[in-house]
């Protein structure tokens, strides 16, 4: 059945309100073992209560909307509430924020291609989608994951992921929600700038050229993507100057016009790094104009340090929610180029 054309009009009325102003995405997605390692490494109780009472934190942190244009909820998590008995959805919704959520059910090995994975979830996505549009959810979000070594990722690694990705898109899409496409380079590794570069390239336009051979409307889509660096293991890292002109020469060659925005995870680099890149890219912006909206969508470089600052204790909510409001400023100061070291002088 063909889409409607006023989803069409929907779709993009989301992305015009998730990427207004400066604003970025909050990644607040982990799925349940993932957030439980984040809590065990600080000692903090891994229960859904303990996950519930940090979603809380950081959705209540006042003024977040000066910021924070969406944010990218887990299943258990849109269906929490806050302490006051008000779903999270409505907490959000309320200070002007989207709520979306991530609908990819995680990665599995791909038989015959060691250390390659595709990413599983596509059983039931119809109705789930259904639920979470009832539920206040307008964007989802499904992520691929490729690591550079000598024989990855392969062609096939590739080629399921993008199969799997055109079909999640299209069913988001007919459902009135904008899929957030996610095939994430890691930056773990010994490769160089080039290499990430290179493959950063194949892996986007295949994948997006694929997406669109779904007849999925690609200025209905947001692409998440790694900013382009060398690997964490590399002997030189790469400078913000290097990241800057090395991602966007990569996305101009690789994504196209159409598409609705871009935005970029933090991958695993520090927060401090994570800004300094991303703002190096927002003056290289400021220079040359770019197709699409760009933002940030990060989760650990704006949520660790929060987290320690919390551990889990009641009265250090209001430190942490200081701590996490301040690296959104620094992020959203980075997407105009604004940011500089001085904004990290901050009182603890
Ligand atoms: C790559 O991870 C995404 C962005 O987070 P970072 O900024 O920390 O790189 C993130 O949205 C991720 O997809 C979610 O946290 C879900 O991850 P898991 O591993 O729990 O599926």
């Amino acid at each position: 059945m063909p889409v409607d054309p006023q989803h069409h009009a929907r779709l993009y009325a989301t992305i015009d309100h998730l990427t207004d102003g400066n604003k970025g995405l909050l990644a607040a997605d982990e799925s349940t073992n993932s957030a439980n390692k984040r809590l065990a490494s600080l000692d903090i109780p891994t229960t859904s209560e303990s996950r519930r009472k940090w979603r809380e934190l950081l959705f209540t942190t006042p003024e977040l909307e000066d910021f924070i244009s969406g944010v990218i909820l887990y299943d258990e998590t849109i269906q929490q509430m806050d302490s006051t008995g008000r779903p999270f959805t409505k907490a959000l919704a309320d200070k002007g924020i989207l709520p979306g959520i991530k609908v990819d059910l995680g990665l599995i090995e791909l038989t015959n291609f060691p250390n390659e994975t595709f990413t599983q979830g596509l059983d039931d996505l119809d109705n789930r989608l259904k639920d979470y549009y009832r539920m206040g959810a307008r964007f989802a979000k499904w992520r691929a994951a490729f690591t550079i070594g000598t024989d990855t990722p392969s062609e096939a690694a590739i080629h399921a992921n993008g199969n799997v990705l055109g079909l999640y898109a299209s069913i988001c899409q007919r459902n009135g929600i904008v899929p957030i496409i996610e095939p994430e380079v890691l930056y773990e590794g010994s490769h160089s700038l080039q290499q990430a570069k290179s493959v950063t390239k194949e892996v986007l336009s295949t994948i997006l050229a694929i997406v669109a051979a779904y007849k999925v409307d690609l200025r209905g889509i947001i692409v998440k993507t790694s900013m382009v660096l060398a690997g964490n293991q590399h002997s030189v890292q790469s400078t913000p100057t290097e990241v800057a002109h090395a991602t966007l020469e990569t996305l101009n060659q690789a994504v196209p016009k159409q598409v609705g925005a871009v935005v970029f995870l933090s991958g695993g680099q520090s927060p401090q790094q994570a800004t300094a890149n991303f703002n190096a890219i927002g003056q290289l912006i400021q220079q040359h104009k770019q197709p699409w909206p760009i933002t940030y969508s990060f989760s650990r470089a704006v949520q660790d340090p929060a987290m320690k600052a919390w551990q889990g204790n009641a009265a250090d909510v209001t430190k942490a929610q200081n701590i996490f409001y301040h690296r959104l400023a620094c992020n959203s100061a980075a997407h105009d180029g604004a940011y500089s070291d001085h904004m990290e002088i901050f009182p603890s």
